[in-house]
């Protein structure tokens, strides 16, 4: 352990005893942290509730449904008891004051006292006005830029409506959450040039407009390029445009987590706030000052990837990460909860999952209400008002809420009488208040043990004016009309005349103050105290030098008179690396569940799985040499059952280079099935972000599996791999094919050069006596996707060339020996390791060719490769035939292809194959029918074949001899 911190993270257990725990959590909590007197109250509702008892307010925990924000009626007694509290706290320990309050719950049930599950609270702030920190800003200048951000952000995204370019964007995303960013940015963010490091911050996707006004006035983007939002390549030349979203691959040195299909942004940010633990936890990098944020939208949460690792994250204790969730009770088409409460909601379930949670729902003007409050009748009035109200109200004005709200209760009627119209409509939403949300950041960063989630409420379309503020439509309004600049214009004070509005009201005008402003030279100063601008992503990365001569060796040599899988073979290959000084200790296995399938339980007691609170209990197979060992600095993430989380930490792991600085090496494995169609958007997202590492589809191919059937016989993930073109995909035959990929794969992502790809490689269960590598074989066929393995015998009459790939190599060459011994066909086998690395180098003559007719581009590698081959092309593999079909234009003769198309079924190998017809027998008649057709033989000669072989029936295919493998 490099870290003084490493046995702390958990204080108590509490977090795995199971019983209660929100409650159990905030009585530790409570005595744990001795909270200075400005700040009490902040860090957890129980507290809250001792300040208030004794200064004689009301408890405002709990309530689901029963009475709740009770007064206290005797603040004496309850001095009392809570003194008798703290004094048994102090004697005792929590240990016994826990048991204490259980009883007492348990006691208040059998009595029938109404008490709710601590899972939601009133519809009020969490952090009561009492216990907000002193604001350490310059409130008034930080409104005057955020001003201009609003506008510029908001014009940036109208004037790429203009005519001609009519590109969209978004603008009321931004307009609601614009304090939530000024407050992190101003206050809270880090920047890569901080001590510690930095730290990572999700955006909400469609906020961008927002971030890159907030650079424009940084002098990061200049006016330019902001007419060039959404034109990455139209405008102003390459580079000179911005990507709709947050695309690191579109803008590598900014951007530096893709967010905007929703529900990667929550999931991503919770793993790699795990990561950042582990890398510290293994000594590698001290994260102890990195903090991950995620700005999320409430309607985002709907997704089962935003909520579906909340409770991974409270058992993970992850302190070091905080969800803030835009409440703008609004998504795309309408109300998020129109009959509900989103936020109560929210708090609910992140409550129930272990959270902390921080409720920012009203601006300051409400303190004197709620504190006039005195019967509750606001409080219940808040409580009780679904969302669809909430968000009417504020399309409406300041009458309309006097008479659709507070009138509804004659005590809040009395409440506001006081007030005027235009006062009722400027009572804010806490999402917009400077000094609620600090309160609730301040509180985040300083609590320990759980993630934090803030749920802030805010309007959409907010400061847009009346045709957006709460309107349905606002999501997608990207205009505004003159008029509607103009009441922006005076609503965000910015200096801009009638005249210059009017003069083309496609192009309103960017607003820049100046550098010398005291605004800018404010906004400034406060990032440079924070370390530097943000967004912001590292592009250079440190070189790896991994010695992988002996994982070369060690499959070079084939495998004798054993059959091995390759799955074992990978194992192997990684075996050798995870040995190398450089690179070892930075390969990180992720592995859902499938280990053992794998092979990969001998890891287990070596490299260990990380597990935060190291191994508490006595492993059942301790004694073993193959124990199952879990330790805080295991190297191991074994994720469980969990493509969808296996593939965040994937991302996380991948892009370390970039965020960390120190490149580490994922290898994630994973049923092949349960890979790409599974988890696709996930890649596409690891892609934008530009992972590097290896995934690995084990179990793969439609037959190989046998018994497995329908929904585990892949037949397609290379296709499906294919079309991430982050992606280099790989289905080698043989062990010493493997090795060099991998040995390529660390050269071209870790190496001098590096690349921004990921490997993907399918490796099989089925064993099969693997050759040594060839005598004077060039690897370089070997990563560029194919090579001559095997050539035909020579003296035979008719010539032709089988194109294989992966498993389906053994059957290739019992065809050509079947052709040569009973056909007089000599067939040279060519081993395909990678069918879209041959296409896309053919796409690549392709349009080289296209974009310079008459010249003559380097011609697809494949067809150098065939240019002296003579006789028709087969090609086949385990998967359906349009993998094989992507190489068609690139071979210079007649092409067929056989493949597994269809669903997979559960049947021993040799049947499953003879129906798709991808085995030997299959792969004879089709050479034949080849060769009939380019007029070398007649068709009768294939006929001939079909029916000896019979290749039409199942029942005729061999009997399974190979061993099933590990599966
Ligand atoms: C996976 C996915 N589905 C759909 C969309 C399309 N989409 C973009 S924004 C949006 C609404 C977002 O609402 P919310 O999360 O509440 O964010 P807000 O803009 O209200 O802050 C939708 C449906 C998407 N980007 N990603
Ligand atoms: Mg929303």
């Amino acid at each position: 352990m490099s870290y003084a911190m490493q046995s702390d993270h958990h204080p108590e257990s509490g977090l795995s005893e199971g019983v209660g725990i929100t409650v159990t959590d905030q009585m530790d909590q409570a005595t744990q942290d001795t909270i200075p007197s400005e700040h009490a109250g902040q860090a957890d509702s129980s507290s809250n509730g001792r300040a208030a008892g004794r200064s004689g307010h009301r408890v405002r925990v709990i309530r689901e449904g029963v009475a709740s924000y009770l007064p206290d009626i005797d603040p004496d007694e309850t001095t009392e008891w809570l003194d008798s509290f703290d004094a048994l706290l102090d004697a005792a320990g929590p240990g016994r004051a826990r048991y204490l309050m259980l009883r007492l719950l348990e006691r208040a049930g059998e009595k029938r006292v109404s008490i709710p599950a601590l899972t939601s609270t009133d519809y009020v702030n969490t952090i009561p006005t009492e216990a907000e920190p002193w604001f350490p800003g310059d409130e008034e200048v930080e409104r005057r830029f955020r001003q201009m951000i609003r506008w510029n952000a908001a014009i940036m995204v109208h004037r790429a409506q203009r005519p001609g370019v009519g590109v969209g964007g978004h603008i009321s995303t931004y307009a609601s959450s614009a304090s939530l960013y000024e407050v992190g940015f101003n206050h809270f963010f880090r920047g890569k040039n901080h001590s510690g490091g930095g730290d990572h911050i999700f955006i909400q996707g469609h906020a961008s407009p927002g971030i890159y006004a907030r650079a424009y006035l940084e002098g990061r983007i200049d006016e330019a390029r902001m007419d060039g939002f959404r034109q990455e390549h139209s405008h102003a030349g390459e580079g000179g445009g911005l990507p709709s979203y947050p695309h690191p691959r579109l803008m590598p040195d900014f951007w530096e987590f893709p967010t905007v299909s929703m529900g990667l942004g929550p999931m991503n940010a919770i793993y790699q706030a795990r990561f950042n633990h582990y890398l510290h936890d293994r000594g590698i990098k001290d994260t102890s000052d990195q903090h991950v944020w995620a700005f999320l939208g409430d309607g985002e949460m709907d997704e089962p990837e935003s909520r579906g690792f909340a409770s991974f994250a409270a058992t993970e204790g992850l302190d070091n990460l905080t969800f803030v969730v835009n409440c703008n009770l609004q998504r795309l088409d309408g109300p998020v909860r129109g009959n509900g409460k989103i936020i109560q909601e929210l708090e609910s379930f992140f409550r129930g999952a272990g959270w902390n949670v921080i409720k920012v729902i009203w601006g300051r003007e409400w303190d004197a209400l709620l504190h006039a409050d005195r019967d509750g009748a606001l409080v219940n009035l808040m409580n009780t008002t679904p969302d669809g109200d909430y968000q009417t109200y504020k399309a409406n004005d300041g009458a309309f809420v006097r008479e659709h709200f507070f009138n509804r209760d004659p005590r809040t009627k009395e409440l506001v009488k006081d007030l005027s119209d235009a006062e009722i409509w400027n009572l804010k939403r806490g999402g917009h208040d400077y000094r609620k949300i600090h309160a609730a950041y301040a509180s985040a960063m300083t609590h320990k043990g759980q993630p934090t989630v803030i749920l802030a409420h805010t309007i959409k379309g907010y400061t847009l004016g009346k045709h957006f503020e709460g309107r349905n439509a606002t999501h997608q309004m990207k205009k505004l009309t003159l008029d509607d600049l103009k009441a922006f214009r005076d609503s965000t004070r910015i200096p801009i005349s009638d005249e210059q509005l009017e003069k083309d009201p496609y192009l309103p005008p960017y607003y820049h103050p100046g550098e010398d402003s005291p605004e800018l030279q404010y906004m400034l100063d406060r990032r440079k105290t924070l370390g530097g601008f943000l967004p912001s992503r590292r592009t250079k990365s440190k070189v790896l030098k991994a010695d992988t001569s002996s994982a070369l060796k060690a499959t070079a040599k084939g495998s004798g008179k054993q059959q091995v899988a390759t799955t074992m073979a990978l194992v192997r290959v990684f075996k050798e690396l995870l040995r190398d000084k450089e690179i070892g200790k930075r390969i990180v296995p992720i592995i859902p569940d499938e280990a053992r399938t794998f092979g990969m339980d001998s890891w287990f007691p070596t490299l260990k799985i990380y597990n935060r609170n190291g191994q508490l209990y006595t492993s059942v197979d301790a004694e073993l040499m193959l124990a199952y060992k879990e330790s805080s600095e295991g190297q191991i993430l074994h994720e469980g059952i969990n493509e969808a989380g296996s593939t965040a930490s994937f991302a996380a792991v991948g892009t370390s280079y970039a965020t960390h600085h120190e490149p580490m090496i994922p290898l994630y494995i994973f049923y092949s099935m349960f890979g790409f169609q599974r988890t696709g958007d996930s890649f596409w997202a690891a892609g934008d972000q530009m992972a590097r590492g290896f995934i690995i589809g084990a179990t793969a191919g439609r037959t190989t599996l046998t018994g497995e059937g329908l929904q585990h016989a892949d037949g397609h993930s290379p296709l499906l791999a294919a079309t991430n073109p982050a992606v280099i995909a790989y289905d080698p035959a043989f062990a010493y094919e493997l090795g060099h990929i991998v040995d390529d794969g660390l050269t071209r992502m870790y190496g001098e050069d590096p690349e921004n790809v990921f490997y993907y490689i399918t490796v099989y269960n089925e064993p099969i006596s693997q050759p040594a590598k060839p005598e004077g074989l060039d690897a370089t066929g070997i990563v560029k996707g194919g090579y001559l393995f095997q050539k035909a015998p020579e003296n035979k009459k008719y010539p032709a060339n089988i194109l294989v790939s992966g498993v389906t190599m053994p059957d290739a060459l019992r065809a050509s020996e079947l052709l040569a011994e009973e056909w007089n066909v000599g067939a040279n086998v060519y081993s395909v390791t990678s069918w879209s690395e041959l296409a896309r180098d053919g796409i690549r003559a392709d349009r080289e060719a296209l974009r310079d007719p008459g010249t003559e581009p380097a011609p697809a590698y494949l067809t150098e490769l065939m240019a002296d081959a003579a006789g028709p092309f087969v090609g086949v593999s385990d998967y359906m035939r349009g993998v094989q079909e992507q190489v068609r234009a690139y071979l210079p003769g007649t092409y067929l292809t056989l493949g597994t198309d269809g669903f997979g079924f559960s049947d021993t190998r040799p049947a499953a194959r003879r129906f798709f017809n991808v085995d030997a027998e299959s792969i004879v008649v089709a050479v034949l029918v080849a060769l009939a057709r380019d007029g070398h033989l007649d068709m009768s000669v294939a006929k001939q074949a079909a029916d000896k072989y019979k290749i039409d029936d199942v029942a005729a295919a061999p009997e399974q001899t190979s061993d099933p493998g590990v599966a």
